[in-house]
């Protein structure tokens, strides 16, 4: 084979997940089952091609289809409407696959389950759903979420997108930014002020005039997701098009919790990713004639890592029951998604050192988790935003502002 169609060695992947508090006993056959199917679609239609993806800082939009098959879209969002009926374990695990195999691959799942079909199902309308929830759910067409705008990130509150009422439409004016499969979505759930200053939700289809995507270039993080801009130049959005059940904030922040949850378990994927990478190369390596895993300092990395995972692990699935039960708070998933987000980066960096100079090649997987997951750590909540809910569920003072 010439060298320039060598295939990098992490497009075979033989990736097992460690188990090393027997935790697959809390998971029923069905999720096993669900863990293997979304594990083989990531190791056939991932793994082989996402460090080239990555690389080209290309999107592959065919993946949409085919995720949309085997049932990667709304887990949880009811069978009549496309869904997979699923628990939120189900959801959790399907995350972690699919993260395991690229981040920007779970933004693009994780984009449309919790933050495009889950507010329609929760907010919508019986035609809203009816309309939009099977091709969703199908992966015939892609939705994304415009919550975040050019000067209101971390502060949505604050947002300057307005929608007028003129009677059988709104009008809507003003711009999003940093928006999760904008480029390529066929309709985009944007979050607006209407004139009492009140939040609404509205879905706004491609096509619809004065309404644009442009594409965010220069990213070095998520090579393979699409990221872009809304723009929106006095659209006409028809009624029957607003999310008619909740406004207010607490509508977009439902739905970030519903993601943020998915992330938690996602932020697991990457991190066994890493440690098995290091677990092998550690073996495989010798150094002074001994493989490196022999020394004392490389145990160390590896046996803090298995640690961290499996606490995480407990962390995830035990909040998936809480989310089952619908007890789960917005502190409790934010201590999950900031957590294992956290320790996954600690987990990268480590696994990279392990692979000495291999480490920062596209043999291995760390350098594309590392440059992903700092996005991870700041979309769908700032690290220091999490703390911040958490020092506000604890104290009872909010120290946002
Ligand atoms: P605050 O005053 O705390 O709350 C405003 C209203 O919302 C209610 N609420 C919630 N409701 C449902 N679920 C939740 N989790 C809720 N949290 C709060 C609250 O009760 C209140 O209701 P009401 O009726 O009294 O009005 O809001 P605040 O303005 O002080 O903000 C708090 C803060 C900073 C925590 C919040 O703004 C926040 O979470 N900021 C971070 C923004 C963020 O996460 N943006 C993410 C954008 S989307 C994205 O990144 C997608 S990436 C996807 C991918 O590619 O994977
Ligand atoms: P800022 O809010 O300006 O924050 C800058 C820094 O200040 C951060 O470190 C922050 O933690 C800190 N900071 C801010 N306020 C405080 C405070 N009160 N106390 C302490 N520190 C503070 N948004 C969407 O709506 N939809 C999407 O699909 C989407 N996809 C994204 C995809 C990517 C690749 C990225 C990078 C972002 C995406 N986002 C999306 C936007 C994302 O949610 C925001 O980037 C995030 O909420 C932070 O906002 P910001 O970038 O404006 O940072």
């Amino acid at each position: 084979m010439k060298n320039k169609d060598k295939k990098p060695k992490s497009s075979i992947d033989n990736f097992e997940s460690p188990d090393f508090y027997n935790l697959d006993e809390l998971l029923t056959q069905e999720h096993i089952m669900i863990r293997n199917s979304i594990r083989d679609f990531v190791k056939k239609e991932i793994s082989p091609f996402i460090e080239d993806w990555s690389e080209k800082n290309y999107f592959p939009s065919e993946i949409v289809g085919k995720m949309g098959e085997i049932g990667i879209f709304g887990p949880t969002t009811s069978e009549k409407y496309g869904g997979g009926g699923l628990d939120y374990i189900s959801y959790g695990i399907i995350m972690q696959e699919i993260e395991r195999g690229d981040s920007g691959m779970r933004s693009t799942a994780s984009v449309q389950s919790s933050l495009v079909m889950f507010p329609i199902e929760e907010y919508g309308s019986e035609e809203q759903k009816n309309k939009f929830l099977p091709k969703l759910a199908s992966g015939k067409i892609l939705g994304c979420f415009g919550l975040t705008e050019p000067d209101h990130g971390s502060n949505p509150s604050g947002m300057k997108t307005k929608c007028e009422d003129k009677g059988d439409y709104y009008l809507l004016n003003g711009s999003k930014m940093w928006i999760s499969n904008s480029p390529e979505a066929d309709i985009a759930i944007v979050w607006a002020k209407d004139e009492n200053e009140r939040i609404k939700g509205l879905i706004v289809e491609r096509g619809m005039s004065g309404f644009s995507t442009p594409k965010t270039k220069g990213k070095w993080s998520l090579r393979a997701s699409i990221t872009g801009e809304l723009v929106f130049d006095n659209v006409k959005v028809p009624k029957s098009n607003v999310l008619p059940k909740k406004d207010g904030l607490g509508a977009p922040l439902g739905c970030l919790d519903k993601a943020r949850y998915g992330i938690s378990w996602g932020a697991i994927g990457v991190a066994m990713d890493c440690y098995e990478a290091s677990k092998r190369y550690s073996l495989e390596r010798k150094q002074f004639n001994k493989p490196i895993g022999s020394f004392q300092l490389v145990q160390k990395k590896l046996a803090e890592m298995l640690t961290e995972i499996t606490k995480a692990q407990l962390l995830s699935w035990k909040l998936g029951k809480l989310m089952d039960e619908g007890k789960a708070t917005t502190a409790q998933i934010s201590m999950a998604k900031r957590n294992n987000v956290e320790i996954a980066s600690n987990i990268i960096r480590e696994a990279r050192q392990i692979h000495g100079g291999m480490g920062i090649t596209n043999e291995y997987p760390m350098m594309r988790h590392m440059m992903n997951l700092e996005s991870v750590l700041t979309y769908e909540g700032t690290h220091e935003i999490h703390l911040l809910i958490l020092g506000n569920e604890i104290t009872g003072i909010p120290s946002f502002e």
